[in-house]
């Protein structure tokens, strides 16, 4: 352990040329000097590799050391984007970086240009997964990412006439160098085959799975490093692979073809993320992926403890956790049962104690779609052992039901995993509380609407269980990565100190009124408007003027995030310029992007009355002045890069009590833009934080949508609302869509139903009435620079180092010292 490859490669400028020149012209037998950004991205992405390897490995054998308790975070995404910028960022190389690149004539930023964004997620579920484990390895918290290798990624989004066109995200084709396989680690999952009972000598039943289809696990691994602490932790993505003998008895029959084929069925669990952020309803290879990654994640862990600990399991509990990423690796609370009880001999209270103390379920939504339920059926076929457990699982938890409500049976079938029904289903989240020590929601209002409603009667039973965790995101890559001007400013200002205490950037608020902080304020964000200005230019062909306003609204497309809404005001304020009503109207940008599921058409049809209307306004010199429109292609984690830096106003408008929490609303509120929203998931702590005065809020509140709905008339709303009565008009007439009639129809009919879930119409007037005082309060640029400085000032709960303490003491139980260090 003392040889100097063992401690790794040191870290000066010196040692980093020669290495990113020996990778260059050996590793990858590359010749030409500036043949292409490609190869030198790789070797300089192999030259830091190899120096977070070393961390990598010190960091693990300190824990070892220390025999610390582990955490597991389980999720079938983990939306990383790039790794280059990160890495060099958390290692403070930049500068050394440069120099090492002089000899390549080739720019820092052109060479970080060539790195493919890791897209293996969807959304906000993904990318909090990535930003949890960036602060996890900042705060020198022992946890391991666990996920899935997704030969393809997140689609790329491509925009035709106005329409979502997918293409296949190919990320590995040029292969990522910050993984390493571990094919020593592989772990075998088994599939299909039954259930048959042995009795032992001692005429005790044991079941055993047999006859089954395995499929073999292999991990690859990437490191996470900390921010300047030499800690380096671990994502494991999982790739399915055929076991060596899958072929043998078709191979020995002569049957080569038919062989390899079933070698495919094996690799095609791992080829592609599923696209839906919301609903996946009962796709088989979907189940298989979340078998697959939480059978070889447990037994990973498993073996390592049998290691250390042979098979006496006594004192796990207090070494391990697993926090389980939404329902997706639920069923890792039957499949910890089996491999206990099965694998590993354990009785099913012992069993039962482990993993019910073990387990822990993080919920992040409330739209019944996104609820996930399998078929028994299904799960009779697929996972056979399983559904007996689940069904053990289910028998035992209904007998507590039964003690704590007597003869209830309404209660007793409310409760129970299993969904009757013609299709009897299996309710994951039910086997996720049951089976957890911990549930939580994922801000403030949301875990108030899962314990007084849809959790209700589990919270009843086991109140101590349910506690909230309000999202955050990393000010690493979200502030000081990408937003270096404001980053340098903000240093200039209250010193360095909120770099490693992001609490600290509290003490802007003394600078907000500093009329010489607001010009350079005021200067980073019109910088940062031309980048992004360039950015729209290209990829949308639209002329975006950093002198307007920036107004974004940049996630995916779902009805509930009301993209449309936007939409409907951006026609409302061409309608005013049409009607020359422009006396006091700010001149706007305003962005959207964002990926609707393939299937879901109504999202679909959004983005094409987006672009449409975008068209006609940018075509309509009488606009120019006023209003420009783009729909940004292919959104992701590298756009945002750009976009949330020079964001003047941020669209946070979804229907109230929909919003589990967003995660966009914090990285704009960090990069100084104003908030126009509702009182729905994290906007409402950001309220609290900024202030009232500095946030627009909008809209019917959670609490008054029952009342709501019991007489909601739309087209009464509409004839009642002379701005919206122009808007629907002006739709309904075809203004935006003269060459494709009635394609709008069921957008149209959607807003004016009276059973709209979303309330377009019933927020509108109040949507307007924000956004007219958004003009009002732009118009002041002074007030505005304040109001800017005061969102960032107050952006410090929103970082998820703050929510990582609080999963770290409250839920995992892990020691946190005030300095996150390893020593
Ligand atoms: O918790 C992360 C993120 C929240 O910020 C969003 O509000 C929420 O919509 C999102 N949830 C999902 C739903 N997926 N499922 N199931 O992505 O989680």
């Amino acid at each position: 352990h003392t040889t100097q490859w063992y401690e790794g490669p040191t870290i000066d400028e010196h040692t980093l040329h020669d290495d990113l020149t020996r990778h260059f012209y050996y590793t990858l037998g590359r010749d030409k000097v500036g043949e292409s950004r490609l190869y030198l991205y790789h070797a300089l992405a192999l030259t830091i590799r190899d120096r977070l390897i070393a961390r990598c490995r010190e960091t693990r054998l300190k824990n070892e050391k220390h025999n610390r308790k582990q955490v597991a975070y389980l999720s079938l995404e983990f939306l990383m984007g790039r790794s280059l910028n990160n890495a060099i960022l958390n290692l403070d190389l930049e500068d050394k970086v440069r120099c090492a690149l002089n000899e390549f004539c080739t720019a820092l930023e052109d060479v970080e240009q060539a790195e493919h964004d890791a897209g293996l997620g969807n959304g906000g579920l993904g990318r909090l997964a990535a930003c949890f484990l960036d602060s996890c390895a900042t705060l020198g918290l022992p946890v391991t990412g666990y996920g899935i290798r997704y030969e393809y990624g997140m689609f790329n989004q491509e925009i035709d006439n106005g329409y979502q066109v997918e293409q296949p995200d190919n990320w590995l084709r040029e292969e990522c160098p910050w993984e390493t396989k571990a094919p020593d680690y592989s772990r075998r999952v088994k599939f299909f085959g039954h259930v048959e009972v042995h009795e032992d000598l001692k005429g005790r039943q044991h079941r055993r799975w047999v006859n089954t289809q395995d499929v073999l696990a292999v991990p690859f691994d990437i490191p996470v490093p900390g921010y300047n602490n030499d800690i380096v932790n671990t994502l494991r993505l999982w790739k399915s692979e055929a076991t060596d003998e899958f072929d043998l008895s078709e191979f020995n029959a002569g049957s080569y073809s038919e062989a390899v084929a079933k070698k495919n069925l094996a690799e095609q669990i791992t080829m592609v993320l599923y696209p839906n952020d919301a609903s996946e309803s009962g796709k088989e290879l979907r189940l298989r992926q979340q078998y697959f990654l939480s059978s070889a994640s447990l037994q990973d862990i498993l073996a390592q403890w049998i290691e250390s600990h042979g098979q006496d399991f006594i004192g796990f509990t207090d070494q391990h956790v697993f926090q389980l990423n939404d329902t997706h690796p639920s069923i890792a609370v039957a499949e910890l049962m089996r491999l206990l009880i099965d694998e590993h001999g354990l009785s099913w209270d012992k069993a039962w104690s482990i993993t019910s103390t073990t387990m822990a379920y993080t919920n992040h939504t409330l739209l019944p779609e996104a609820l996930e339920k399998w078929s028994v059926r299904l799960f009779e076929r697929l996972l056979p052992r399983l559904l007996e457990i689940i069904y053990e699982i289910n028998a035992r938890f209904l007998l507590q039901v039964a003690q704590r409500w007597p003869g209830d049976v309404d209660k007793t079938r409310q409760m129970s995993i299993i969904e009757e029904g013609d299709e009897p289903q299996i309710r994951m989240a039910y086997l996720a509380i049951i089976g957890s020590y911990s549930v939580n929601g994922v801000a403030a209002l949301h875990t108030k609407l899962l314990t007084n409603g849809l959790f209700n009667d589990f919270y009843q039973l086991s109140p101590q269980k349910f506690n909230n965790k309000t999202n955050g995101v990393t000010p690493r890559r979200w502030l000081h990565h990408c937003n270096p001007a404001l980053s340098d400013l903000i240093t200039r200002t209250i010193g360095e100190q909120w770099v490693n205490d992001f609490s600290q950037i509290q003490k802007l608020a003394n600078y907000a009124d500093d009329e010489k902080l607001q010009v350079q304020w005021q200067q980073v964000k019109f910088d940062n408007k031309v980048k992004l200005a360039e950015l729209v230019q290209e990829r949308c062909g639209v002329e975006f003027d950093p002198n307007m306003m920036f107004d974004v609204q940049v996630k995916r497309i779902h009805e509930y995030k009301r993209q449309l809404l936007n939409i409907l005001h951006v026609i409302y304020r061409y309608e005013r310029i049409r009607n020359c009503d422009t006396a006091t109207m700010v001149p706007r940008c305003i962005l959207l992007g964002g990926k609707a599921a393939p299937g879901y058409d109504m999202a679909k049809q959004i983005i094409k009355l987006i672009s449409n209307v975008a068209d006609t306004i940018n075509n309509d010199p009488l606009a120019k002045p006023y209003l420009r429109v783009a729909f940004l292609p292919n959104y992701n984690v590298t756009a945002m890069e750009t976009i949330c830096p020079a964001t003047e106003l941020s669209e946070q408008i979804s229907t109230a009590g929909k919003e589990a929490s967003g995660t966009g609303n914090m990285k704009f509120m960090m990069n100084g833009a104003l908030t126009i929203g509702t009182l729905d998931g994290a906007n409402i702590e950001i309220r609290d934080a900024v202030g009232e005065e500095n946030f627009f809020l909008f809209g019917a509140r959670s609490e008054e949508l029952d009342e709501i709905f019991r007489n909601h008339n739309p087209s009464r709303i509409i004839e009642a609302t002379p701005a919206l009565q122009e808007v629907m008009q002006l739709l309904t007439s075809g203004h935006f869509n003269l060459f494709e009639p009635g394609i709008f129809q069921s957008i149209i009919d959607a807003i004016t139903s009276p059973t709209d879930p979303w309330l377009t119409a019933h927020d509108f007037a109040s949507y307007i009435h924000a956004q007219d005082e958004v003009d009002r309060c732009y118009q002041d640029s002074a007030r505005w620079a304040a109001m800017s400085i005061l969102n960032t000032a107050a952006s410090g709960p929103f970082s998820s180092d703050r929510t990582i303490l609080e999963y770290a003491t409250n839920i995992w139980q892990l020691q946190c010292n005030a300095t996150p260090s390893l020593a």
